[in-house]
Order: structure tokens, then C-alpha cells, then sequence
């Protein structure tokens, strides 16, 4: 395993927290606690450190994008990989963040936002991404590190 080169911040939005618990047929069965240990196997394979956090208020997701820049009291971090969920389709807020840090990131669905509800396609988080990965499950979540890995020479 090669010595932890960088860091991932890993962002979970609204009632993901709920994972594995509720709706099996739209979002698996995989627990919070699952994607955790998907995004620290990927992370450690490519010498990322990572932090997760996930949080049902707006304002906590946004104040967690803009600790990527980092401060005297706590380490940045070199990419973003987050899944806004429904803040995906409301949120000018966490857009106007992700610009404002101006970290590679990757937005992750577990399910194909475009086979579902109309309201599902449009995502303001998608102009200050650099990739989207959705309907993969939780793999999306270690195909969007393995990504910002090679992307940032992990
Ligand atoms: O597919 C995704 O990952 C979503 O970001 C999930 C969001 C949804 O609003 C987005 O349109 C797509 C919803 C997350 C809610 O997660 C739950 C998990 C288990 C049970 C209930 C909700």
C-alpha cells in the first residue's frame, strides 16, 4: 500500500444516513457504513487519506466543501467526491461552493437519476463537477476516487 500522498473529502447529503435501512429497490442494500468502507479501501489503494461526512442541512455540506480549502486548524483536501442527493436539485448554494474551492470533484448517484422522475435529471451540482457517475450503486463512489486518483497522479 503506498504512503498516504493526499487527501478526499468524501460528502454525503440529505437521508443517506437512511441507506440500506429504506427503499432496497431504488438504492440497495448497502449501508452509510458500507460506502465508507468502499471509499477508504479505494482511497488507501491509491494513497489517499479521506474524510467523510454526511449531513442532512444545506449549510453544513456547504460549510464541509469549503473546508477542502483547508486553515491553520485543519488539512484541505486535494479532490471532492460528493452525492448532494436531493441538494442536487436545488442547491445553487453547494454549486457556488464547489466553484469557489476549485477541487477536481466527482458527483456520485447511486441510482440513474435519468431513468427516474423528471425532476431527477437536472442537477446544479453538474456545471462544477468535472465527472458525474450515476447508477453504478456504491461502486460509483470507488470509480469517482479511482478517477480523481489518476487525475491527480495517486
Ligand atoms: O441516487 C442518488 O444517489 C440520489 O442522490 C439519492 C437522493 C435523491 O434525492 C437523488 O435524486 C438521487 C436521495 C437519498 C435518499 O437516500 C435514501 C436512502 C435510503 C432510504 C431512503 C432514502
Amino acid at each position: 500500500m503506498p504512503a498516504e500522498t493526499g487527501r478526499l473529502l468524501i460528502i454525503n447529503g440529505p437521508n443517506l444516513n437512511l441507506l440500506g435501512t429504506r427503499e432496497p429497490g431504488v438504492y440497495g442494500t448497502a449501508t452509510l457504513a458500507d460506502v465508507e468502507e468502499t471509499c477508504r479501501t479505494a482511497a488507501s489503494a491509491h494513497g489517499f487519506a479521506v474524510e467523510l461526512i454526511q449531513s442532512n442541512h444545506e449549510g453544513e455540506l456547504v460549510d464541509a466543501v469549503q473546508g477542502a480549502v483547508g486553515s491553520a486548524e485543519a488539512p484541505g483536501a486535494d479532490g471532492i467526491v460528493i452525492n448532494p442527493a436531493a441538494y442536487t436539485h436545488t442547491s445553487v448554494a453547494l454549486h457556488d461552493a464547489l466553484t469557489a474551492v476549485a477541487r477536481p470533484t466527482v458527483e456520485v448517484h447511486l441510482s440513474n437519476v435519468h431513468a427516474r422522475e423528471e425532476f431527477r435529471r437536472h442537477s446544479y451540482i453538474s456545471p462544477a463537477a468535472d465527472a458525474v457517475i450515476a447508477g453504478a450503486g456504491i461502486t460509483g463512489y470507488r470509480l469517482a476516487i479511482e478517477l480523481l486518483a489518476e487525475r491527480l497522479g495517486g
